[in-house]
């Protein structure tokens, strides 16, 4: 797609929007999503992104919560009942006419651009409100920190309906002015042809780059060419979760590059990046970009210095969200009084600015192939689920997904307890599919305290 032509359809369909509460957009990996994001931003009216793979409980959440009074999709799309009650656009985008477009009011940089529901460690997800000077300013810092130019073609494979790949990943080349090639479903193959025919920039989670790291063993059909691809990108770049020392290091040696990370969050969007001229030192998310404060922070609000000591990472900067839609307690609980952002991230400073995430505050939060999911959400889930008496949520390290989910069951008919497939399948129905345990373990209790609060950390041992 062309720009005039994405001028040309955006401008039709953000006519039709203009005077709309908040849009909905069933966010496949598609052109459509691209056409209906851009013509939401342009009337000024904010976009909900939704995964096409939500399941019933938690679209009726996202639904009830943000309220939309359109849904934006393909025209092929089925959509599930629950989005009956929104009016529907089909999004064309070809229309008729010529490009180029009228000139739209400019809506105010603090106008909400984007609502991105994101997990917690209970409860449904919470939608964080993203105001267009977080996103101007987070893709700005990103042009500083990578030379991101309009000559950049970037690759990947990213769901359009989360930050990292509709934020960085569509709206990041849009504003330099550069192109996009979305794999619509990653693979290693769709990697390494699109590297070596003109992509200059690969954009993955660390998911994605341990499934390249396996691909480029020698004896892999197609390593060679991955490697020769790889090799010849300006920049490869994961964020998302933490990417495996030893992922890193096997990409390294096949192909002489090194990735480089960046550490963000969907409330804060980019926080620290290793920058293009700068030293990619695994295990390290480099350093604050520009525009963005960051401190690290002990338990009693003393903050660090020591280059050794391990403290919260609170971050301040014309990047952060402006709070969670209709959660004033839970906007309030994530700021401080003077506006510092309180990521839960733990983390050490080298002396030069690197930072070093060392873990997270919440146990109850899992990341698992890029994908932030909370514990509460899946034991809800769980116990919704007529064979599940009692159950628990726990992460496990995973080579592939970072962390694997896993669900302790307590069956309420032990002699014919549910099996691992039949619970997988009701969480994805109700929640998504990211979310379902890959691992089930049977008890015939789960272990508590005097208080009666299920001690998580028992379950392993
Ligand atoms: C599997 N599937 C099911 C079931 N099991 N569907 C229904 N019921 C089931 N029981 C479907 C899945 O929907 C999927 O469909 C397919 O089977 C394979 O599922 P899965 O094994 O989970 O997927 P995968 O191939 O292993 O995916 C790995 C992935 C993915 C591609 C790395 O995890 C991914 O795209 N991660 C990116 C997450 C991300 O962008 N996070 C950014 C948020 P189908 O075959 O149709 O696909 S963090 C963020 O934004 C911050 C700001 C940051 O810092 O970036
Ligand atoms: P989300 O809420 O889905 O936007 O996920 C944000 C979280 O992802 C952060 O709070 C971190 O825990 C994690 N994260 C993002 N990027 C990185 C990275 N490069 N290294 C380690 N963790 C990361």
């Amino acid at each position: 797609m062309t720009y005039d032509r994405l001028a040309a359809a955006s401008t039709s369909l953000a006519a039709r929007l203009s005077g709309a509460g908040r849009v909905a957009v069933w966010a496949t990996p598609t052109p459509e999503t691209v056409v209906a994001v851009v013509a939401a931003l342009r009337a000024g009216v904010p976009a909900v992104p939704l995964n096409p793979k939500t399941g019933t409980r938690e679209l009726a959440h996202i639904v009830a919560d943000s309220e939309p009074t359109v849904v934006l999709a393909g025209a092929g799309d089925v959509l599930p009942p629950v989005l009956d009650t929104l009016d529907r656009i089909d999004v064309d985008t070809a229309p008729d006419g010529e490009g180029g477009g009228a000139a739209l009011p400019e809506p105010s940089p603090e106008s909400p651009a984007l609502i991105v529901y994101t997990s917690g460690t209970t409860g449904p997800p919470k939608g964080a409100i993203l105001p267009r000077r977080a996103i101007a300013a987070s893709l700005d810092a990103l042009e500083d920190a990578w030379q991101w130019t309009g000559d950049d073609v970037l690759v990947h494979a990213l769901p359009l309906f989360h930050v990292h790949g509709l934020i960085l990943g569509v709206l990041g080349p849009l504003r330099r002015g550069g192109s996009v090639r979305h794999l619509g479903r990653f693979s290693t193959g769709g990697v390494a042809r699109e590297l070596s025919s003109g992509g200059t920039m690969l954009f993955g989670v660390p998911t994605m780059y341990h499934r390249l790291a396996e691909a480029l063993d020698g004896s892999a059909p197609g390593a060679a060419e991955l490697a020769k691809a790889l090799a010849g990108a300006r920049l490869l770049v994961s964020g998302s979760a933490a990417l495996p020392v030893h992922d890193h290091e096997r990409i390294a040696a096949a192909t002489g590059r090194r990735v480089i990370e960046r550490y963000g969050m969907t409330e804060t969007l980019m926080n620290t990046g290793v920058r293009a001229d700068g030293e990619p030192r695994p295990g390290t998310v480099g350093a604050p970009l520009r525009g963005v404060e960051l401190r690290l922070v002990e338990e009693d609000g003393t903050v660090l210095t020591d280059p050794d000591a391990i403290g919260e990472i609170q971050v301040r900067g014309t990047n952060l969200f402006t709070g969670y839609l209709n959660r004033p307690d839970a906007t309030a609980a994530a700021l401080t009084e003077d506006g510092w952002f309180r990521t839960g991230d733990m983390a050490t400073r080298d002396t030069d600015g690197y930072v070093r995430i060392v873990g997270r505050k919440a146990t109850d939060l899992i990341k698992s192939g890029g994908y932030k999911i909370g514990a509460g959400e899946i034991e809800n889930a769980l116990l919704d689920h007529p064979g599940v008496h009692e159950a628990a949520v726990t992460g496990e390290p995973d080579p592939d997904l970072g962390e694997r989910i896993v669900a302790w069951v307590v069956p309420a008919d032990p002699a014919s307890p549910p099996t691992k497939d039949e619970l997988a399948d009701h969480v994805a129905a109700q929640l998504s599919p990211h979310k379902r345990p890959r691992t089930v373990r049977y008890l015939d209790a789960l272990p508590r305290n005097d208080l009666g609060k299920i001690m998580k950390r028992s379950l392993h041992a």
